[in-house]
Order: C-alpha cells, then structure tokens, then sequence
C-alpha cells in the first residue's frame, strides 16, 4: 500500500488585495498565511510519512513570480527533498509560459536536478520508486489548444468543432500512454484540467486563455487507480471508482471561496484500490457582512450592531451596506472603521439605492417601442432647462429624421422592390429593449 499527499491550487503570492505589509518581515500577510498552509501539506506528508506527494499545479499566480515567492515555495518542498519523498509538480495553467518548452515556472526544478522530483510539463508516464514500491503517475498538464492543433486544422471550423477535435486529439494521445502501462503497478493519473461535471469558482475567471473541458469518461478507465486532479478550487470527488478528486486550492484565493473548506487529501493507493481522505486545513475566514439600511431609523446603530454580531476577530472581512442617499450624514464613518479594527482587513462598499434602480420614465420602460419624436418630447418634459428650447429641439429633429427618411426611401426604391421599403423606414423608429 502506498501512501499519498496530493494537494493543488497553492497559487502562492494571491490575493494580496486581502492582506497587508507585515512590519516585521515587509512581506504581505496573505504570502504568510499561504505559505503557513502549505507548510501545513508538507508537515503532514513528513509526520505519517507519506511515500509520494503529488501537486496537482497551480504554483503561483503566473509563470513569472516574484523571488520571494519562489523562494517561500522552494523553502517548503525543499524539506520533501530532506525527507527523501518523491514528488510531483505538475503544470497548471498559471505555471506556463509562452516562451516555448521548458518555460514553466516549476521547470526550474527539473533542471536543478532536485533529487526526487519530477516536473510534468507534458504528457508522459513516469515510474516512481517510492519505499513502499513502485508507482505509475502519467502527468498531464493544462493543454492549450496549440498543444494539440495546428492552426490549419482549426482554420474552417466552429468552436465546438474545435473542441471536439481537441478530444479526439488527447483521447489519442492517452490512449498511447495507456497502452504502454504497466498493468500490475498501481496507477495515478495526475491532470490539470476541467471536468465536464466539476461546479467551480473563482479559477474559471483566474484562467487567461480558454481552455477546453475534458468529459469523465476519458478518465475513469480501469487502468487508473486513482485520478489526482487540480484546477477547481473547490474540493470534490467526481466518481468513486476510480476515485475522482479534486483536493481544491489550499487557501482563499478570493471572496469566490469564502463558503468553501480548504485543505488536501491523503490516499492510501493499491493496485485497483484507493481510499481517499479529505484533510481541511485551518485557513484564514472570509467573512461578507451584509446590511440593509434603507428602512433603519438609526442607520449608524444597525450597522454597528451588525458589526458587533458578526465574528470578524482575524478575518478578512467586507462589508456591504445599502443606504439611501439621504442617510448618508447619519453614518459615521470613523466609529464603522473603528468597529472593524479586530478584522485582519477590512472594505467597505456602501450601496447607494438611488443608483440601484433608477427611477425611469414608464413609456421609456423596457419591450416599449416609441417614436423618436415622443421619445424626445418625454425627454425635454422631464429637463427643465431644455423648456424653453422645446421647439427648436422638436423642428430640428423632424428635419433629421426626414432627411434620414427620405434618404432610406430613396436607397430602397433603388436597391429593393417597393414591398421591402417599409421596414427599412421603421428603422428610424427606436426601438427600446
Ligand atoms: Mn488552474
């Protein structure tokens, strides 16, 4: 039985809009607390001991992370390399780089020759010898459509067309990969990618560049033991067997994630069995408090109750309120930030309900149609100030649509039957939806 950490999504060096400068070190506390709970993964894979960690990607923001960042990343895989526990760092979409092979930001490892450690940048099947034996992972990491396509097998067609080339192409290349397996080694496969049937967050608007959904079916094949998935931030097993698994990200990338539990599982692997456990990891609250004000006789008593009842000690804390524009000089705005000074940061959005819904004009409402002419008289009826200029305004425009009229007239009668000419003159009409 072979044991294995697998976690994802570290996305280390995020989210520092949440955060703040720690005097004591100059860094930004969320780079503290990120790596706090990465060190948490690797204190847990040394402790059982496990006997492989597998990194689903995601390592950073992008390709190209700050050397404080990187260094707080290799500072925690490093004590793996102590441990002598073979690890694998796959690719996910924010770990590539466009400048050709090689030029992901977790290559640097391979060409270290880090002892141990293996970086999936492509589609391949690597033999781990762990001390509890040996182990197939085939990595395959986040696939742009240039990965599979050329850009004459795409020039003609359709964008679901193009997806459905693109599974064909990697049902292809898997399937090349299968075939080569070792079928008495128990199996990982290690993919960064969306599923099909994954509900996700916050990762689906993080991702530059569209990627292309993978359907189940292409991997629960038997040959899998165990399918170690990243990219969705929120942690979910897809399918029982094999087991499915999607640990999540390992921190609160942003408010996306405030509801969701974070941590990292821990599988016990053989071959055509996987048990897999689900480890939450004690990450930083995210905390939305949310106010109504509109009808509150003391605007500024509500919201400090609000404030009072809600658990804001060391969380990183929004609050949105809504508020008339008329109760404004009823809220004080020093006594609301000093109510939240408990909270590890704080925002404030207050909600103006004037600018929520605006009063319109019913004739102008949405579905009416209305002549132009209507439309501007209900417009100068409403500004005072264009009263007096009513008239002008009204023969102008007559002249306008005229003109336009008789020009679309014109264009029709010379270009179409006569039939035809009346639609092209409702153009003029305006139509609101
Ligand atoms: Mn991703």
């Amino acid at each position: 039985m072979i044991k294995i950490l697998h976690l994802s999504d570290i996305h280390l060096g995020s989210g520092f809009s949440h955060g703040r400068i720690n005097p004591n070190t100059g860094r930004n506390t969320r780079l503290d607390d990120f790596e706090h709970s990465l060190s948490l993964c690797i204190d847990r894979a040394l402790a059982d001991p496990v006997d492989l960690v597998l990194f689903g990607g995601d390592a950073f923001p992008d390709a190209t992370p700050p050397p404080v960042v990187q260094d707080a990343f290799a500072r925690q895989f490093h004590r793996l390399v102590d441990a002598d526990i073979p690890t694998v760092l796959l690719v996910g979409n924010h770990d590539q780089h466009s400048q050709g092979q090689g030029g992901a930001s977790l290559c640097i490892y391979r060409t270290l020759g880090v002892p141990k450690f293996i970086v999936g940048d492509r589609l391949q099947t690597h033999r781990v010898d762990t001390r509890a034996g040996a182990v197939q992972v085939l990595t395959l990491p986040w696939l742009t459509r240039s990965a599979l396509l050329t850009r004459p097998d795409t020039e003609t067609l359709s964008i679901g067309d193009i997806q459905e080339l693109l599974i064909d192409r990697l049902r292809v290349a898997l399937e090349g990969e299968i075939r080569q397996l070792d079928l008495t080694l128990p199996t990982v496969l290690l993919a960064h990618l969306m599923t099909d049937t994954a509900s996700f967050g916050a990762e689906r608007f993080l991702a530059a560049g569209k990627g292309f959904t993978v359907p189940m079916a292409l991997l629960t094949r038997d040959c899998f033991d165990y399918v170690a998935l990243g990219h969705v931030h929120r942690h979910q097993v897809l399918c029982d067997h094999p087991p499915v698994v999607y640990p999540g990200s390992i921190e609160r990338v942003d408010f996306s994630e405030e509801d969701e539990a974070k941590g990292y599982v821990l599988v016990e692997l053989e071959r055509g069995r996987a048990q897999v456990d689900f480890c939450p990891l004690p990450v930083r609250t995210f905390l939305t408090i949310r106010v109504n004000l509109v009808t509150a006789d003391d605007p500024q008593d509500e919201l400090s109750r609000a404030i009072a009842q809600a658990p804001i000690q060391d969380a990183v804390v929004r609050l949105v309120y809504q508020i008339h524009p008329d109760q404004l000089p009823q809220v004080d705005n020093a006594a609301v930030h000093a109510a939240l000074q408990s909270a590890h940061t704080y925002t404030i959005y207050p909600e103006l309900v004037s600018q929520l819904a605006r009063p319109r004009l019913p004739e102008l409402g949405v579905g009416h149609s209305i002549d132009p002419i209507d439309a501007l008289k209900s417009y100068i009826a409403h500004q005072p100030t264009l009263k007096d200029l009513e008239l002008d305004l009204i023969t102008a425009a007559n002249a306008l649509l005229s003109a336009t009229a008789d020009a679309e007239l014109d264009y029709a009668s010379r270009d179409t039957p006569p039939a035809k000419a009346e639609p092209a003159a409702q153009s003029s009409q305006l139509r609101l939806l």
